[in-house]
């Protein structure tokens, strides 16, 4: 009698969190499109789902690579103004906190595609159509699974559409806030090119007890690996400062 039970709990489990996750997805894309007026788009979160699922589908979890996502990311450009792009690298809560507030500045999880899927964890299986949403991957499990090769891709393509100043936020809690494997460093980074980048703006974060400075080692290897032309500026700030910042709308300055 278990053992019927764990399997209707199965069969019922697997399509329901597909159900849900695909539920979620268009869900989350629609309020998207209410909320940035785009609701008469060429957008449709129908389709857009449709190229999503197609990335990764009926793939081994731990084999996909990043071009299976061009045809979503060709779909949902990254197009914005200059001087908007807004990174970061460990400082995911606070950029975000930030930008909520600081419209002038945008994250990939500002965009349609990022927002949709923030915090997500998804993946196929070979030889079946549907989405998982557990027994998926870990992130440190494998280089090319579904959710890493879409932000790989979805990051190159963010960062291609940067142009003018372009800020990161960066942790100055860490020993290396300039961390060489991470996304910001192996991918966005190489693909800012002088004259169509102006300048790269470090906002070095820093708390209480943060020993990190605009003088880190690390920060000088971000120096280097910069195209020539590109200018380079690095503030500290404190956490606090941020906040008060954040919250002050006296102080919201419009770009
Ligand atoms: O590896 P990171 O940071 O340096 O990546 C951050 C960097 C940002 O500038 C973003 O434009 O790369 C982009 N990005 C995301 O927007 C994003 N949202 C969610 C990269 N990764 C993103 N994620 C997930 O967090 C994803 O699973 C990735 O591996 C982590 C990166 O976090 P990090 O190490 O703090």
């Amino acid at each position: 009698a278990v053992l019927v039970l764990v399997i209707i709990v199965v069969a019922v489990a697997v399509p329901l969190s597909l159900r849900t996750f695909k539920r979620g997805f268009i869900q989350r894309c629609e309020d998207f499109k209410d909320k940035k007026g785009l609701i008469r788009s060429k957008y449709d979160c129908e389709k857009i789902w449709g190229l999503f699922e197609e990335a990764y589908v009926g793939r081994d979890p731990c084999k996909v690579p990043v071009e299976a996502f061009k045809p979503l990311l060709n779909a949902v450009p990254f197009k914005r103004k200059c001087n908007q792009t807004m990174l970061w690298s460990k400082t995911k809560a606070l950029v975000h906190d930030f930008t909520k507030k600081r419209k002038c500045f945008e994250t990939l999880e500002d965009t349609l595609l990022g927002s949709v899927l923030d915090e997500m964890n998804w993946c196929g299986k070979e030889g079946s159509n549907e989405t998982f949403t557990t027994g998926c991957p870990e992130r440190n499990d494998c280089e090319t699974s579904a959710v890493r090769s879409f932000w790989n891709g979805a990051s190159a393509a963010f960062a291609d559409a940067a142009c003018g100043d372009v800020t990161v936020m960066l942790a100055g809690s860490v020993a290396t806030p300039f961390y060489d494997k991470s996304v910001f460093a192996t991918i966005e980074v190489p693909r800012f090119y002088s004259p169509r980048v102006r300048s790269l703006n470090v906002v070095l974060v820093t708390q209480k007890n943060s020993v990190t400075s605009c003088e880190n080692e690390s920060l000088k290897d971000l120096q280097r690996k910069l195209d020539g032309g590109i200018k380079y500026n690095c503030t500290k700030m404190p956490e606090d400062k941020i906040y008060d910042w954040i919250s002050d709308p006296e102080d919201c300055v419009p770009c």
